[in-house]
């Protein structure tokens, strides 16, 4: 069990208590061009509080709005609002007005840190100071020091916001001793990162398995982090080759991308690459597997939860983590498959996911709290199979098995068959309405660059899928698109392709 002070500031533990350990000279914040080591960064948090506290009156509880892109500036802002004793409020980089107005709406921040070039699309009735000239300069008014303001282990630290699967927000609250219990379980028993790890990826910050996976687990180990604005899985690949990253964190998509362009040898010296945000294809885990020679680390984590709760833990379970299963449950965390009342299923039978752990889903004044948290279970959505070995098998997002002619049909199993079609990019795979089959199993498809869609390709893909997989799971209708329809996380939205 982890146990924490009853005052907590996990800013304070992330980098002062850092810096205490292992001195102010390591390098701590990257990005591209330039190196903050944990004292300058440290400097920068704690001139972010004054600024904070003595020229825009935050007081410990207001909420202040973050927005920017991954870079040693925006870590530096998040620090400093934590040691505020403020909230902070991530939110991330590619929305626009409408979308935060829904979320200021429901936040109620105080202020806004935001990127000088994302100024724009803010609410222009939100106080905002803009990072780094006018911020930069604010910074040089105050000293160095900052007495950091003593919260409770269990003071909101932040609030993430998760789209969910229809696209209307909920706020999820973090408390600041969740913030290190992320680090002290997944990373801690998972990732086992040195201080000389150097930690890469393409995760929002504003997405909590960035912020985890970019932020707070780097500063626990008193390792460093490369932050990229953006990057492309090709731009991204020789990054990590070129800057010898160790640690990697991005979406099972950037890993194919990386994989199907021939690049994957350039992710070689990465001793630990973690897969999450979506299910990890199983062809992709083990041509990862084939071409670097190390697992990939799959791991099912969400916003409610902060991170990951089931993964591989160590290098025996990796081997036993075969592509499809995504682990068992994180140390700290126990996890179980039940069916809609909450009674345990046997093994080796579908059902809903529920988990409990240090960290757990408290929405903030959301009706679909309930959903989500039942007699002390937090049911995250997802169908799993529990497996004799104690080995969790993710079979769908529950709102993703789609019931056919009576047949019940797991959406990405019908994508994992197509994806190994030599013709198809991407795909997404939903059940449409259908008056004979209650519905019909319809695939959205990305076909590779010189591919023309025609009903040849309509054909070759539906033969392929009754070749590869039990006949009755074929695509019946397919639809050839440029593009699926991604949220800001980089989530596929399913939800749009049922509406089209
Ligand atoms: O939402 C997710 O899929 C996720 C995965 C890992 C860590 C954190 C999150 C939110």
């Amino acid at each position: 069990e982890l146990r924490y002070p009853d005052r907590l500031n996990a800013a304070t533990a992330l980098l002062d208590d850092t810096v205490a350990r292992l001195g102010p000279d390591r390098p701590c914040l990257r990005s591209p061009h330039e190196t903050w080591t944990y004292g300058e960064v440290l400097a920068r948090a704690n001139r972010i509080a004054h600024v904070l506290t003595a020229e825009l009156g935050v007081v410990p509880g207001n909420r202040v709005l973050l927005r920017g892109t991954n870079t040693p500036w925006l870590a530096a802002c998040w620090l400093g609002v934590l040691k505020a004793g403020a909230v902070a409020v991530t939110t991330m980089p590619m929305l626009r007005r409408h979308e935060l107005d829904k979320i200021v709406d429901k936040a109620r921040p105080s202020v806004a840190l935001c990127d000088e070039h994302l100024l724009d699309e803010l609410p222009p009735s939100l106080p905002v100071v803009s990072y780094g000239a006018e911020l930069a300069e604010r910074c040089e008014r105050h000293p160095a020091a900052f007495t950091d303001v003593p919260t409770a282990a269990d003071d909101v630290a932040l609030l993430a916001f998760t789209s969910g699967t229809t696209g209307t927000p909920k706020a999820t609250m973090h408390f600041h001793r969740d913030l290190l219990a992320i680090a002290d379980t997944f990373s801690r028993h998972v990732l086992r990162p040195a201080s000389g790890d150097l930690f890469c990826g393409t995760p929002p910050l504003a997405f909590t398995f960035g912020l985890g996976g970019l932020l707070v687990f780097p500063l626990r180990a008193g390792a460093s982090v490369l932050l990229l604005e953006r990057a492309t899985p090709k731009e991204l690949a020789s990054i990590v080759a070129e800057r010898s990253v160790t640690v990697l964190f991005t979406a099972p998509t950037a890993y194919r991308a990386i994989l199907g362009a021939g690049e994957g040898p350039l992710l070689a010296g990465v001793r630990r690459a973690v897969s999450a945000g979506e299910a990890l294809p199983a062809t992709v885990a083990e041509q990862y597997r084939e071409v670097t020679g190390r697992p990939l680390i799959d791991g099912i984590g969400s916003t409610e939860m902060l991170h990951v709760f089931i993964s591989a833990a160590d290098e025996a379970a990796d081997r036993a983590a075969r592509p499809g299963r995504t682990g068992k449950a994180v140390p700290g965390f126990r996890a179980a498959v039940l069916d809609a009342d909450g009674r345990p299923v046997p093994d080796g039978t579908p059902g809903l996911l529920a988990v409990q752990g240090p960290t757990g889903c408290r929405y903030l004044e959301d009706p679909r709290q309930t959903d989500y948290v039942r007699d002390g279970w937090n049911f995250t959505g997802d169908t799993y199979v529990r497996e004799p070995d104690g080995y969790f098998r993710f079979v769908a997002r529950s709102d993703d098995m789609i019931v056919s002619s009576g047949y019940n049909i797991a959406a990405p199993e019908v994508e994992e068959v197509l994806l190994t079609h030599p013709d198809v990019e991407e795909c997404a795979v939903v059940g449409t309405p259908d008056p004979d089959r209650g519905a019909v199993v319809t695939a959205f498809v990305v076909l590779r660059p010189g591919v023309t869609p025609g009903p040849d390709v309509v054909h070759a893909l539906q033969e392929h899928a009754k070749a590869v997989a039990a006949p009755y799971k074929y695509p019946r209708r397919v639809r050839f698109i440029d593009e699926l329809p991604r949220n800001a996380s980089g989530k596929l939205q399913r939800f749009l392709l049922r509406e089209r």
